[in-house]
């Protein structure tokens, strides 16, 4: 079928206003006297749209023609952001739109604060995924993402008396208006039942009969590539009942009964990660997994040619494993091949092998994915046994590597016997994937040597690196107008798609005016987040303030609260009248941070930043030189305010932990400078900008590893640190707390006697370099230098570098012009 004629409204005023006014009309059904900003928002929104719908189709013809290899990126988290400015963005709109609007009586910025973020991810991964697909678009490289559309993303995080409290996250309530639904498209998703084998014209064949299903509605989103006219798609899944309800159930009254299936079916994309504490939330978990993934094999295969030969599939897709929560994927592939095309088991796996590739983005062993086979077993029978074979034909090869190592067979084996029989799926995809990469270099490192050694032996040449990366266009061309302009002028507008360029900034770093410059846009910067903390929570950020920023999941591997301790030293030092508050270096500390609604610890420590904050702010011995602040649901849209406004960027996780972080490569290239340790892609930042340009503290991986091997007595350093005694007795003492030295004692006890992530050891080192972070913010002028060497140092860290890194190393999917 021909595709309608490349068309799309005038790029013009004119034409803006009136593709807009259309949109109301037709679209909304309401002319703009009787308009809701939400009708407003959505026809505006929808003209944007308009402006790219003709790409869009013109891409995925070019994209069919071509039959070139593309990338389906299987991740369960898409961490979007608001999706209007980086659409106007893409399309060069901004100026005509704004224009269009003021034309017709309307403030753009009110409608930009319409729209609600799709927070359809926790934290990094999810938020990588989203600049990936950005950065694929901007390269003009063939990509479907593919994931979940959950109806509720992450909760909306609200404190009450200083604890948090989750919300829903009800984000589709006023519809959105990105996303495209093909219900003609959706696929039969089968769960349940057993297995068994027949003959198949003298051939034993395995088949699985399923004893239950639901459906896989695709919603497509746009994914614009920034001014090349590309647009690739992004593909979220929903759950649909088959059969909504049952009507004679429903004519005989019994109204819940009757949707029970629906209810049942639609509780798969209810909501994201719901929690896995119980076996219930667990199984759900797998559900979504193996959901999305066999809805998109299922629709990546059912695109191909009918005469597609099978054996040809690595020759036009790669599926990347975003972590192990796709990896179910592996064994689907199999089971269509095997059971459905017919094909030689090993010619399957020839092609599996060539066909996905795995990231892994974690350190620590909790959360590398196993799942029981008790339960896999029951809600996926024939990838179970698919499962198996995989793992005995593995293990031959093991044993006829390493001859009959028992220990080194059962430590690889992707079955574990311990504590109960599971699935662990790091190795599965480990066996399956093509290469397995780590996120930054030590990551990788780790992974080799401590993580997954025996593979790294089995399979040499499979393990790589590619260090993760961020979008320049959100992340600083949106979210640092200032900044943005300022380079433009300095070096031309080519760094928003070739961020190495931003080295040129490196002389004008020496330049007094530009440095002026600089400080002026980070000065504007701080006075807007200012206006929106103070419309969005009644909070000041004070002038003349360092803006101390740790903004992050809470977790205790990421060591809040070590800054925490930190506030507390610098606080007990005034009020015990050892320093005197003129002498402090004034700063606001700034803290976002969502717990997972079942970590008790780290809703604790939550609950006690709140609570620091409320004493220190309101003491007036302080004379307002320390501010704590920390507000609630921290998400995208706040970030974008908050990284072009902070002067220090806290990235402070025990060394060997955090896998890369992205959040240090967006506050660098937004010119705050780094208080770090020695992890993740902190190792790599600090190499690119310089030990002059960031502080470094705390022990290194081996020093980690060294004190672990010594036995570590977190009550030791306790001890021998007057600094850290008087803060953990003062919050021991209850002085956060009313006095009931109760509340916080469990956080006290746990620092002292267990302490898994060394905060206590690492105390003192991170309180000496935020002694160094004083005295060089004392001198502004050479700390802005600092910063602009960090932003012009930093342009590894673009997500299109990660991109091609992924391309030349493991993809392999050139452009398609
Ligand atoms: O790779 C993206 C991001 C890293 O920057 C973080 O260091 C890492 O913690 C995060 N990992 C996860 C996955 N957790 N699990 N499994 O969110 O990935």
């Amino acid at each position: 079928l021909a595709l309608a004629p490349v068309t799309g409204p005038a790029s013009s005023v004119d034409g803006f206003v009136r593709q807009f006014l259309r949109n109301l009309n037709y679209e909304r059904g309401v002319p703009l006297s009787a308009s809701t900003p939400n009708d407003r928002y959505m026809a505006f929104a929808m003209t944007v749209r308009d402006y790219l719908m003709a790409r869009w189709l013109e891409d995925q013809k070019r994209q069919r023609e071509a039959q070139a290899k593309g990338v389906a990126y299987l991740s369960a988290e898409y961490l979007l952001g608001r999706q209007l400015d980086n659409n106007l963005l893409a399309t060069g709109l901004s100026e005509i739109a704004t224009a269009a609007m003021e034309t017709c009586g309307i403030d753009i910025d009110d409608l930009r604060a319409q729209e609600v973020e799709p927070g359809l991810g926790n934290g990094g991964l999810g938020r990588l995924a989203a600049c990936f697909i950005d950065s694929l678009a901007t390269l003009g490289v063939p990509n479907t993402g593919y994931g979940i559309r959950y109806e509720y993303g992450i909760f909306r995080q609200t404190f009450e008396d200083g604890q948090q409290v989750e919300q829903p996250d009800s984000w589709l309530r006023l519809g959105s208006p990105w996303e495209f639904p093909h219900p003609e498209a959706a696929r039969t998703i089968s769960f349940g039942g057993h297995t068994e084998t027949y003959d198949d014209e003298g051939t034993e064949r395995s088949r699985w009969v399923p004893a239950w299903n639901v459906l896989a509605v695709p919603y497509n989103y746009m994914v614009p590539g920034y001014l090349n006219g590309r647009v690739n798609t992004l593909r979220l899944w929903s759950a649909k009942a088959t059969n909504s309800f049952d009507l004679r159930v429903f004519n005989s009254g019994d109204y819940e009964e009757a949707v029970r299936s629906q209810t049942f079916a639609e509780n798969i994309s209810k909501v994201l990660y719901p929690e896995d504490s119980t076996p219930q939330g667990k199984e759900l978990r797998l559900q979504q997994q193996y959901f999305f993934v066999a809805a998109s094999i299922g629709d990546f295969l059912a695109s191909l040619p009918a005469d597609f030969d099978p054996a040809n599939l690595p020759d036009r897709i790669i599926f990347q494993l975003n972590d192990t929560h796709p990896v179910i994927g592996v064994p689907e592939l199999m089971r269509v091949l095997v059971d459905e095309k017919k094909m030689a088991w090993e010619d399957a796996w020839g092609i599996t092998q060539k066909c996905f590739a795995y990231t892994c983005h974690t350190l620590l062993p909790e959360a590398l994915e196993v799942w029981s086979v008790d339960l896999l077993g029951r809600l996926l029978p024939r990838h179970l046994e698919i499962i198996y074979r995989i793992n005995d034909e593995f293990l031959v090869e093991v044993r006829e590597r390493f001859g009959d190592d028992e220990m080194r067979i059962r430590n690889m084996s992707i079955i574990s016997e311990f504590p109960d029989r599971s699935v662990r799926m790091a190795f599965l995809a480990t066996v399956a994937g093509a290469k397995v990469n780590g996120v930054a270099e030590l990551h990788s490192q780790l992974l080799r040597e401590k993580v997954l050694p025996d593979f790294n032996e089995f399979y040499p040449g499979k393990f790589t690196n590619v260090t993760n990366g961020v979008t320049p266009r959100r992340f600083v061309r949106l979210s640092n107008p200032g900044l943005s302009t300022l380079i433009t002028e300095a070096i031309g507008p080519g760094w928003v798609t070739d961020l190495e360029r931003l080295r040129e900034l490196e002389t004008y770093a020496e330049d007094t005016q530009f440095r002026d410059a600089f400080a002026q846009v980070k000065a504007a910067n701080k006075r807007r987040l200012g206006d929106v903390l103070r419309a969005r929570d009644g909070v000041e950020i004070s002038d003349g303030h360092m803006l101390d920023v740790m903004v992050k999941r809470l977790h205790e591997y990421k060591r809040q609260m070590l800054k925490l301790l930190h506030i507390v030293t610098e606080y007990e030092g005034i009020v015990s009248g050892r320093v005197a508050a003129s002498d402090v270096q004034p700063r606001t500390f700034v803290f976002g941070a969502k717990a997972a609604p079942g970590y008790v610890m780290a809703k604790r420590i939550i609950h006690l930043i709140n609570a620091v904050g409320s004493v220190v702010n309101d003491d007036p011995r302080v004379e307002g030189r320390l501010k704590v602040l920390f507000p609630p649901n921290y998400n995208v849209t706040l970030a974008e305010r908050l990284i072009p406004a902070a002067d220090l960027s806290e990235q402070i996780s025990l060394a060997g932990k955090e896998a890369s972080g992205t959040g240090n490569m967006k506050f660098a290239l937004n010119g705050a400078l780094t208080i770090g340790t020695d992890d993740g892609a902190n190792v790599e930042i600090r190499e690119l900008v310089g030990d002059d340009n960031f502080f470094l503290f705390g022990m290194s991986e081996p020093e980690v590893e060294a004190l672990w091997a010594r036995g570590y007595k977190p009550a030791e350093f306790y001890q021998a640190d007057d600094g850290l005694r008087r803060a953990m007795d003062l919050i021991a003492s209850g002085a956060f707390s009313g006095g009931d030295k109760t509340v916080f004692e469990p956080i006290v006890s746990n620092l002292l006697y267990d302490d898994r992530f060394m905060v206590l050891a690492d105390y003192s080192s991170y309180i000496a370099e935020q002694a160094k972070v004083d005295a060089a913010y004392a001198d502004q002028d050479a700390w802005t230098r600092s910063a602009i060497l960090n932003v012009a140092r930093c342009g590894f860290f673009s997500s299109d570098r990660s991109m091609r890194d992924y391309i030349e190393r493991i993809w392999h999917t050139p452009p398609v012009i």
